[in-house]
């Protein structure tokens, strides 16, 4: 069965829609748990008012019966409660008010925001109006992922695969925790510095920061931002926690599991940089001082590679961070072109967030299960859940007759 997933749905319109295929048959799965990721994307201090109006939950429309998926495609539903005070501007018919020409047109975009996608959009899908462009672009489109992600992090538990992320970076103030913060440096096994149960402490904080100093400064930068008509970005650090050796391949360029992480990671908005394990860090080091020794039982020293090497996940944790943008919208605008008149002007602002990192790091957790499932299901396949653990079991068993006994001391 082959594994995708796709997303609908405008910012503003009537709402988002999820469609994940590829999940095998008999998987338990609850929208209580699907609608407990939405609400962790939904928090995090700095975010705009928006996130008062929605209550982002899911509507089950096909794929699960008696709480256990079918084999067949999931398709999941959010309303956007915010539509109530958008149906004019956003209707899809089109005799309804507002749709008419140019000049009946509420609520339109034409001084595109530096940093949006508001510009390119016009111009390549030759729009007048750019609120075509940008509300699709919204990262509010990133409910859809995070619906598909928690039904993937569902799957991946039942393979003793937990994924987590906090926040290490925001406005230039960095935390002293992390797992790569352990790697600098370190030239012995060192400890990955973040509790296991990472989402239950770093969703405990209004940043997500594991870090108390660090929180408060934080807060005092994003509320100072606030206050300037600014709006901040930052770094979040992904953690999967018992991925097996295997997945992913070195055989082509589209299967390198490292590759495929840093696309879907790329692709959250705002996103502009994703380095696994060491990263750039790598660049400025000696061989010795980078690459993970093997030790006896075929554990390694450190994990600087951050869980990836040729492609496949080496049974180490998958360390990614991940570099977000501040938003792009500015209270305090930046020059422009006003797109009707050619002239000078300011960009335009429309309600948003001061940052949205914190949710960025449910976002990267989502992109990653759903990554790190899709290699999981490629590896053991299987249209149904008992037959792709027997599978895993197997392979695991085969893995472990390479380990030589009683060598892991
Ligand atoms: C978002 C909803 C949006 C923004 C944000 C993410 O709501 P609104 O545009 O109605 O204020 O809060 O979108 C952006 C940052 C963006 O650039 O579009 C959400 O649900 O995550």
């Amino acid at each position: 069965m082959m594994f995708r997933f796709t997303t609908a749905g405008e910012s503003h319109g009537r709402g988002l829609v999820a469609v994940l295929e590829g999940i095998p048959a008999g998987l338990p799965l609850s929208a209580e748990r699907i609608n407990a990721e939405l609400k962790r994307r939904m928090g995090g201090y700095g975010r705009g008012a928006r996130m008062k109006i929605e209550a982002d939950q899911i509507e089950w429309l096909a794929g699960v019966r008696a709480g256990e998926t079918l084999g067949s495609p999931i398709a999941m539903l959010v309303w956007n409660r915010d539509w109530e005070h958008w149906q004019d501007v956003m209707a899809p018919e089109a005799d309804a008010p507002g749709a008419g020409g140019e000049s009946e047109r509420r609520r339109q975009v034409t001084r595109p925001r530096p940093g949006h996608a508001d510009l390119a959009g016009a111009l390549k899908y030759d729009r007048q109006d750019a609120r075509d462009i940008l509300e699709r672009a919204s990262a509010r489109e990133t409910v859809a992922r995070v619906a598909c992600g928690a039904v993937c992090k569902v799957l991946l538990e039942q393979f003793g695969v937990d994924i987590g992320s906090h926040v290490v970076e925001l406005g230039g103030v960095s935390a002293g925790v992390g797992a790569q913060h352990a790697q600098v440096g370190a030239q012995h096994a060192a400890p990955l510095q973040v509790p296991r149960s990472l989402n239950a402490a770093a969703d405990t904080s209004p940043v997500r920061c594991l870090d108390p100093g660090a929180e408060q400064e934080m807060i005092a930068r994003i509320d100072a931002a606030k206050a300037a008509g600014d709006t901040l970005g930052g770094v979040v650090e992904v953690i999967a926690l018992g991925v097996p050796v295997g997945l992913g391949s070195h055989v082509s360029w589209d299967a390198k599991l490292d590759g495929r992480l840093a696309q879907a990671l790329m692709s959250i908005p705002a996103v502009k940089g994703v380095e696994l394990g060491l990263g750039f860090e790598a660049a400025r080091r000696k061989g010795s001082e980078v690459h993970d020794e093997i030790l006896p039982g075929l554990a390694r020293a450190t994990n600087r590679a951050g869980g990836t090497e040729g492609g496949m996940t080496t049974g180490e944790p998958v360390v990614a961070r991940v570099a977000m943008k501040p938003i792009s919208t500015l209270m305090a605008p930046l020059r422009t072109v006003d797109l009707k008149t050619g002239g000078p002007a300011q960009a335009q602002s429309e309600r948003s967030d001061v940052t949205a990192v914190p949710a960025m790091g449910v976002i990267a957790e989502a992109m990653i299960a759903l990554v790190l499932a899709q290699a999981l299901l490629e590896k053991f396949g299987g249209d149904a859940l008992r037959e792709t653990k027997r599978n895993f079991e197997g392979y695991l068993a085969q893995v472990r007759a390479r380990t030589p006994k009683g060598a892991a001391s």
